[in-house]
């Protein structure tokens, strides 16, 4: 099979990318749409050329695995010049997403059919990039300066409707794209459907409209797009030398390394040993729980269209966990997710009660209860008698061990670990946490309910805290030692907010609210070793009753929606300096974001050298669509990739010096930084 093929039907010569899954534009698609040009432009009998796609969309972009090897001609850029400058009328069908390196070979053709449903972008911000094959040049000779400048910079695709509406699509039609192909190619040759060079229309962008939105424009890649499309008031050539520029400048940048990590991270975490196993029916869920957690976990199941019976122990706990999940669905069609009528229907899907034996129907069993022990081997060993046989029996505890869970039921094969994230219906991030005895059918079905719910889901083994809540409670020690140290903790949120994160470390305890932190403190006071600093600053916080937001005051002081620095909290970390016989000192940003983050990379690291995560881009995933991490450095791993790992291991043994108790350079951290490898050379080796 061949990236491209041609069929001749009278004067029509039909061009097809066949090139899945997506028909992105790599090296094969475009030597094979050049030898067509060159085929069909020497044939006399053909005078149209209708170029469209097989497979489920027309060309979703160039070929991003390609992005950082080295150029193969011809690029992209010079296969759309040559179909702009070719001597036949080329008419494009577009169908599917039509996006990036697609729709500009789309704005190089002489005309444009969509097919319904079609959507059509430039997302190449999302990736740190800029159209770099013509878009932001051809796409304002096209369509108004508003359209094509919303386009260009905020990477969103529009509907076929709303392309036709702006110039962008000649026409819209219905049916299969080579059926559609040929049609449109016997229009062009009848004259019904008109075709123009893009290059000679006129750029349609005006100064206010440039104005507007540099007043807009947010942070360097955005910026950077902004620019190249200013450029399309140049002669074209000119306009597509300094789009050139800019696109290079922006493939060597950071945020491009970051954000290109983090779209294939996000699909990455579905190649799993268990893949090919047959997953289960997943017709419908039950929950055991009606809180917080339980609730949204219910409503990501009936947003998905599962039937959902929630269990809670009293007849109040019910009505709490029902009107919990109704403004839930309340606030989905406030956002526009939902339709009020859809939202009645779905509520019609929801049964709850205190009564276990109503769950004997269910395909997939999710308990959200109390995190305790003796409380999950209860509900477990009484979810082992009203279940029926080959039920998805799982837990949600976000530490507690799986394994022990399982035993306590007749069928271990079947139970595993769901963590969900809170608000569970809008968090995108599920890790699958897989016992010693579950089998691969299970985790094959816990990841088919993560599409289902949309969620993306990470395989994770059994440990302290899984892959993420492990991570955290690590590096959170981190922010902590600084503060005492002499890092005023204001300064530690605004230098982590300034690398990308929405919440330091501070804003972060006092929304999740300082309580639960600190019971965790008090019944870990016993085991903690000798040799372990501990800093004392937030339970002086928490013992005069300020446990965050939820109370007013934490370590900021909350007045509506402003908040303010405690000033306690300076005299207790004074106090304890003095007690502790510490002399403070002072950090820059710079210094904050280096210790905080090499601590989070050296827990990171031992979590894959342990293999509780499968590679190192499970862990970034986990971060990026759990924990808020900056998607634009790709997670925890992928930014040590970028920052070197020599340089970590430098870091790492500097603060050892000081506390070689918590600075230990992990084994496979070192093993790597002297091999001159990287944490994605791992990725690349699965
Ligand atoms: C660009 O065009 C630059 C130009 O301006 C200039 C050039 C000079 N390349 O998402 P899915 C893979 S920048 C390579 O699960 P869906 C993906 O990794 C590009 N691979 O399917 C996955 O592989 P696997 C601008 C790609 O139906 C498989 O295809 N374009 C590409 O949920 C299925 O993907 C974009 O940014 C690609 N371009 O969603 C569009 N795209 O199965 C990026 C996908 O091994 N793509 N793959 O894990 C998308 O947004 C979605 O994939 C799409 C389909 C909406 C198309």
């Amino acid at each position: 099979m061949t990236a491209v093929e041609i069929r001749k039907e009278g004067e029509v010569a039909l061009v097809k990318i066949d090139n899945p899954p997506v028909n992105a534009a790599g090296y094969d698609v475009r030597v094979g749409l050049v030898n067509a040009i060159q085929d069909v432009t020497s044939d006399d009998a053909i005078k149209v050329i209708a170029l469209f796609a097989a497979g489920r969309t027309f060309v979703a972009g160039a070929d991003i695995r390609e992005f950082g090897q080295p150029p193969k001609q011809p690029g992209l850029p010079e296969v759309c010049d040559l179909l702009e400058a070719s001597a036949k009328p080329i008419v494009c069908v577009l169908h599917g997403t039509t996006l990036g390196g697609g729709l500009e070979i789309a704005l190089s053709c002489q005309a444009r059919v969509g097919i319904k449903g079609l959507k059509l972008g430039l997302p190449e911000v999302n990736l740190g990039l800029l159209p770099g094959a013509g878009g932001t040049q051809r796409l304002p000779r096209l369509v108004d300066g508003k359209t094509a400048l919303t386009m260009i910079t905020s990477g969103k695709p529009i509907s076929a409707e709303a392309a036709l509406d702006a110039g962008l699509l000649d026409d819209l039609q219905d049916g299969d794209p080579e059926a559609v192909a040929l049609a449109a190619g016997q229009q062009v040759l009848d004259g019904t459907l008109k075709t123009r060079v893009t290059a000679e229309q006129d750029n349609r962008i005006t100064a206010d409209e440039l104005n507007t939105f540099r007043v807009k424009a947010k942070g360097e890649v955005v910026t950077r797009a902004l620019k190249a499309a200013e450029a399309s008031s140049l002669p074209l050539v000119e306009g597509l030398q300094l789009e050139r520029e800019l696109f290079v400048e922006a493939l060597a940048s950071n945020a491009h390394k970051g954000l290109k990590h983090a779209f294939f991270a996000e699909r990455a975490v579905a190649h799993i040993p268990e893949a090919k196993a047959d997953a289960r029916d997943l017709e419908s869920g039950g929950v055991i729980g009606g809180g917080t957690m339980g609730s949204g976990i219910a409503t990501a199941m009936l947003l998905a269209g599962m039937p959902v019976t929630l269990i809670e122990m009293e007849e109040d706990r019910v009505a709490f966990a029902r009107e919990t999940i109704t403004k839930n669905l309340d606030g989905a069609v406030k956002r526009g997710k939902l339709t009020e009528g859809q939202r009645d229907a779905v509520l019609g899907m929801l049964t709850c009660t205190t009564d276990m034996a109503a769950l004997a129907d269910a395909d997939v069993l999710i308990e959200a209860v109390f995190e305790s022990m003796d409380v999950k081997r209860e509900v477990f060993g009484k979810l082992d008698q009203v279940c029926k046989p080959g039920a998805v029996l799982a837990t949600n505890t976000s530490y507690l061990d799986v394994d022990e869970i399982a035993a306590t039921t007749s069928r271990p094969q079947d139970v595993i670990g769901l963590h969900f994230f809170s608000p569970a219906h809008v968090m995108r991030l599920l890790e699958v946490v897989v016992g010693k005895e579950t089998t691969p059918e299970i985790v094959a079905t816990s990841f088919r309910l993560a599409k289902k719910l949309r969620k993306i889901a990470v395989r994770s083994e059994v440990c302290d805290g899984f892959i993420g809540n492990r991570i955290l409670a690590h590096y959170r020690k981190s922010s902590a030692y600084m503060q005492l140290d002499g890092a005023p903790f204001e300064q530690i949120d605004a230098a982590l907010e300034g690398f990308g994160f929405a919440m330091g470390p501070f804003a972060v305890s006092d929304l999740a609210g300082q309580d639960i932190g600190w019971a965790t403190r008090k019944r870990q006071a016993e085991f903690r070793p000798a040799e372990e600093r501990y800093v004392e600053i937030a339970d002086r916080v928490c013992e005069q009753g300020w446990f965050g937001r939820k109370s007013g005051k934490g370590f900021y002081s909350y007045d509506g929606k402003t908040r303010s620095v405690n000033p306690a909290v300076a005299e207790y970390a004074q106090a304890e300096r003095e007690a502790k016989g510490i002399a403070p000192r002072s950090f820059t940003d710079a210094e904050i974001v280096d210790f905080y983050m090499a601590a989070m990379v050296s827990e990171a690291a031992r979590v894959v050298e342990e293999k509780i995560a499968l590679r190192p881009i499970d862990v970034d995933a986990v971060f990026l669509f759990g924990y808020g991490f900056p998607r634009h450095w790709g997670g925890p791993l992928q930014y040590a990739d970028i920052t070197g790992l020599d340089v970590l291991v430098q870091r790492i043994e500097e603060y050892a010096k000081e506390d070689p108790y918590y600075w230990q350079v992990p084994a496979l951290l070192r093993e790597l930084a002297e091999a001159g490898k990287s944490f994605n050379d791992l990725n690349k080796e699965g």
